[in-house]
């Protein structure tokens, strides 16, 4: 018997509060008590929260759309990551994002819709029930992690403003700010970040509106306060903090597409069989996993859809994916 299983798992001593340990200890509490929704804050969460200043986020885990795979450790997911507009390394979106201010923030919700708003970030943590979503995430530079995302679909926001029959995409545009985004100095991409998806993508029941991630607010290298997550794409095509959501007739041109047309196109689903880039996309190396402190990482092949193909494969069906990359 370990020492947690002694105490229990809502009484943690100091030493013993690593964000990875609170959710495995929340985890087993929701497989043996079930999927009760999580009214208060858990003592751990709690204390996990007062340890990086994180407010926690209570959400109910959604097993069905959920990986049983070992979650990536929350200082991988914190601290090896990319977010260009605090630096191109991927250990510069946590050294650097904290000039980031997160409140007040509004999201406005335009274009082709009957009911234009925009919503305050509080308007938007009460909209829908939160849950808790672990999702695989591939990274198109071949790195994947397993991470534990709360948030509600993104189909419970545009409900609300009413597309109408021209709305055939969405857009997401991420916050333009060079004071509190420096990497925006840098013409590495246009700014701001600009990504899109389908119509029928944006209302696919996976495609998670994203408020946190192990039990807690997003931390700001993470897109906070507000971001898309989409398991079966590439990761560049989960915006982060976004503060524009704009449905439109005509396919957008995204950043990426802007910048390097001929290895980022418009869908970016994870695609094993298509590498347009002059690096092979069969393989993904697990962050945080391998042995000799995640030294020796180990590789895994990758799947089609990110393993999520049963959900969205027919999304695409008709069409050629390795022309429509
Ligand atoms: N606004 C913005 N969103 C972004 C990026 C970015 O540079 N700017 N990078 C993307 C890429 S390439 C990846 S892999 C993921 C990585 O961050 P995450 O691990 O927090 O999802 O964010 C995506 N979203
Ligand atoms: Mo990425």
């Amino acid at each position: 018997m370990n020492k947690r299983q002694q105490i229990g798992f809502d009484h943690p001593v100091a030493s013993d509060i690593t964000p990875e340990s609170v959710f495995r200890a929340r985890r087993s509490f929701l497989g043996t008590a079930g999927v009760a929704a999580l009214g208060g804050l858990l003592p751990a969460a709690q204390a996990l929260a007062a340890q990086d200043g994180l407010a926690a986020l209570p959400a109910r885990l959604d097993p069905r759309d959920s990986t049983t795979e070992k979650p990536t450790p929350y200082s991988d997911v914190t601290t090896y990551n990319n977010f260009y507009e605090f630096g191109t390394s991927k250990s510069d979106p946590s050294r650097y994002a904290g000039s980031l201010r997160t409140r007040p923030w509004t999201v406005v919700v335009e274009g082709e819709v009957a009911k234009p708003r925009s919503f305050g970030i509080e308007d938007l943590l009460r909209l829908a029930p939160m849950e808790e979503r672990i999702y695989r995430h591939r990274c198109v530079e071949a790195w994947s992690m397993v991470i534990p995302w709360i948030g509600y679909p993104l189909s419970q926001l545009l409900r609300q403003v009413q597309p109408t029959s021209k709305a055939r995409y969405v857009e997401f545009v991420t916050l333009l700010d060079p004071a509190e985004m420096p990497g925006q100095n840098d013409a590495v991409l246009q700014w701001p970040y600009l990504e899109g998806l389908r119509m029928d993508e944006a209302m696919h029941p996976l495609a998670l509106l994203t408020f946190g991630l192990y039990g807690k607010l997003l931390p700001n290298q993470n897109g906070a306060p507000v971001r898309m997550v989409l398991p079966w794409k590439y990761g560049f095509k989960s915006a982060k903090s976004i503060v524009r959501i704009r449905l439109v007739e005509k396919q957008p041109v995204t950043s990426w597409m802007r910048a390097v047309p001929n290895w980022y196109g418009f869908y970016s689903n994870v695609n094993p069989n298509v590498s347009p880039q002059n690096w092979s996309q069969a393989h993904e190396r697990r962050i945080g996993q391998g042995s000799f402190g995640g030294l020796f990482t180990p590789q895994v092949p990758t799947r089609m859809f990110n393993g999520y193909g049963e959900q969205v494969a027919q999304l695409y069906k008709g069409m050629d994916l390795s022309k429509d990359f």
